[in-house]
Formats: structure tokens, sequence, C-alpha cells
């Protein structure tokens, strides 16, 4: 049975029952961008088997989210579905295989939450995520998401312009990049303890501030109309949706505003083969494999669905003009 309460309270657990899950992720699946709209999400609670501990937690942010502004766009191609959006996933922080964070991430601890904001900046501090959420409205956008391993999703995220939270730090006018920095906690995060693993935690990217001011770029803090599933970067995570998705980094706990191009983490490992600017790009390959198609969720062995991959991820209108006078070969 899908039980439909009212939107601002959280179902009782024992009323959550696996075929309202079902049911509701079915519903997303044959909606369709476009009947987005209509697509009232109750929330629905998470419990943890094995602690019992409830992982909607908080309630307030699964308010907030129940509340976002429905998306109005208008996108032809099919969401994919929610079970390969958060199951499908790249969080080395759980381990490299592509299932590993959807089995590992639900032990990891995101309320309290807090991010921390410093450098070129007026208002710089430790602020709760509560507070930095209390000023801006949540709406929903329906983005592609390029993987620069060249397969691609459709995903409705919930979350709200990075440009509202950089004015509310009030950069001053030194502050050309922004640089983020994702939670270090080896203790939840086993992919942090791993003798294996090559990455110099933790995870950094940044962006460029005129990148960072473009309407474009989403911090996002849901996806599928619920709070974003700790595998998919909760409880806050970048979007940045013409751009490789390494640059979308998960699970924030810093921003910091500099003068100087920030270093990242895929640049720092391979610096030939991952750039700064990591925008989607058919005409420039990776130097081990080609950039100029890509295999788009859900595909397998016998139905690969492969289409062409666009130039800044389809979204060249929006962001061409960035980089205009910029030779895009020298700057992948
Ligand atoms: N902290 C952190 N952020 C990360 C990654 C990561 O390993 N760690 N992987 C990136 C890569 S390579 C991709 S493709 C996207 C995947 O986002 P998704 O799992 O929500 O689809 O997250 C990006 N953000
Ligand atoms: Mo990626």
């Amino acid at each position: 049975m899908l039980i439909r309460k009212d939107r601002f309270s959280t179902p009782p657990s024992s009323e959550i029952t696996p075929h309202s899950v079902y049911l509701k992720r079915r519903h997303f699946m044959q909606a369709g961008a476009l009947s987005l709209l209509a697509a009232a999400s109750p929330v629905r609670a998470v419990i943890d088997a094995d602690n019992g501990r409830d992982l909607s937690s908080p309630a307030w942010l699964a308010k907030q989210v129940s509340s976002a502004k429905p998306f109005t766009g208008e996108t032809k191609e099919a969401l994919t579905p929610y079970d390969n959006v958060t199951g499908y996933n790249n969080f080395y922080e759980f381990g490299t295989d592509k299932s590993d964070p959807a089995r590992y991430a639900h032990k990891l601890t995101t309320d309290p939450w807090s991010v921390t904001v410093s450098g070129e900046c007026e208002n710089s501090g430790t602020f709760a995520l509560e507070d930095l959420l209390a000023k801006v409205q949540l709406e929903e956008r329906v983005y592609r998401l390029r993987c620069v391993e060249a397969w691609s999703m459709v995903i409705p995220w919930i979350g709200f312009p990075l440009a509202q939270l950089i004015k509310q730090c009030q950069p001053n006018s030194r502050a050309k990049y922004v640089a983020f920095e994702t939670l270090q906690r080896p203790k939840e995060m086993p992919g942090q303890r791993s003798v294996f693993s090559t990455i110099d935690w933790p995870y950094i990217e940044g962006l460029r501030m005129d990148e960072a001011m473009n309407d474009l770029t989403l911090m996002a803090v849901g996806l599928y109309g619920e709070m974003l599933p700790n595998q998919n970067g909760a409880p806050i995570r970048l979007v940045v949706p013409w751009k490789y998705g390494f640059k979308s980094i998960k699970s924030i706990v810093r921003i910091h505003f500099s003068e100087t191009m920030p270093a990242t983490t895929w640049n720092l490992l391979a610096p030939n083969e991952y750039g700064f600017y990591a925008n989607v790009n058919p005409n420039v390959d990776h130097p081990r494999w080609s950039q100029a198609s890509e295999r788009r969720l859900p595909s397998s062995l016998f139905s690969p669905n492969r289409i062409p991959t666009q130039m800044f991820n389809g979204y060249q209108q929006q962001v061409a003009h960035l980089y205009k006078d910029m030779d895009l070969e020298r700057y992948y």
C-alpha cells in the first residue's frame, strides 16, 4: 500500500513497507521528467537494519526537501531509474566498486552536519547545515550527469544554485576560485582506510568563480523528491552538469575562496588524464578512451544504449561563453 500523509510529516517507520517503496520508484520510472510536476513525494523514513537508527533524519531537512519547487523545465530524455541512480555510484571513500557506496555508505552519520567557510570572504566561519539552508529556496532540476568513464544518467536533483550560498559568504575581490572538501572520517568511510587507495584524502575539488556563480551550478540536498541517499553525497553535494562527474564533489564540509587555482583530487592523481576544467567534450578524448559517445544507464550487454556525447553535455547555451577564448584541448 502506498501511504500518503501530510507532506510535512514523516510517516512512522512501521508504515513503510518495501512495497510502498517499490511503488514509489515505479511511479518515478514511468513518470518521466515531464510529469514530475505531478509527482508529490511522501517523505520516506529509512531504517538502518543494524542499529535501528532513523537515517532519514534530520526531519527539518526532509521537510524542506519535500516542499521544493517542482521541476518546470523540459527534457525529452527519460529519467534514469532510482535503483541505478542510487546503486551505481562513484564515491571512493566507500570503495572503488560501483556497488560499494550503496553497500557501505548507509553507516555514515550525516546529522549533525556543518560546513566551514574560509578564505577570501567576509562571512567565514563554521555553520550548521540548517543555518546555511535557512535562506535558500530549494527546487527540483533534472540534469544529465556524464562521468569521465563514458557512462551517463539523467537525475532529478533537489537543490539550490550555489550562487545563493556564495552570496551569503560575501567573497571579496581577491576571490577568483572556490574550493570544496569532502568529509574525512575513516571510521565511517572504509575506502579511506584502504591500503590500496591512491587518493590523498580528503577528496577536494574546485571551480572558477564565474563557473561557480553560473545558474546551472547546483548544491544538491536531494534526489527523486527525497533527501540524498548517503551514497549520492548526503547531506550536501555539488552538481555541475556540464563537467565530468568527478567535479561534482559529495558530502561537502568545507568551502574555501582563493585567489589561485585550487588543487583537485583527480588532477593530482593523473594530471595528463584529468584537468581542472573537465568540461564534457566529445572532441577531446581521454588518453585511454574516446569521449565521443557514452553509455546511458540503464544499459546492458544486449541493449548497450550508446548515445553521442554532446559538447558541454548539452548545456552549451548556458556555459559556452565562459570558455570563449580558451583552447579546450589544452584546458581539458
Ligand atoms: N567525495 C567524492 N565525491 C565524488 C566522487 C568521489 O569518489 N568522492 N566521485 C565523483 C564521480 S567520478 C562521479 S561520476 C560522481 C557520481 O555521482 P553519483 O554517484 O551521485 O551519480 O560523484 C563525484 N563526486
Ligand atoms: Mo565520474
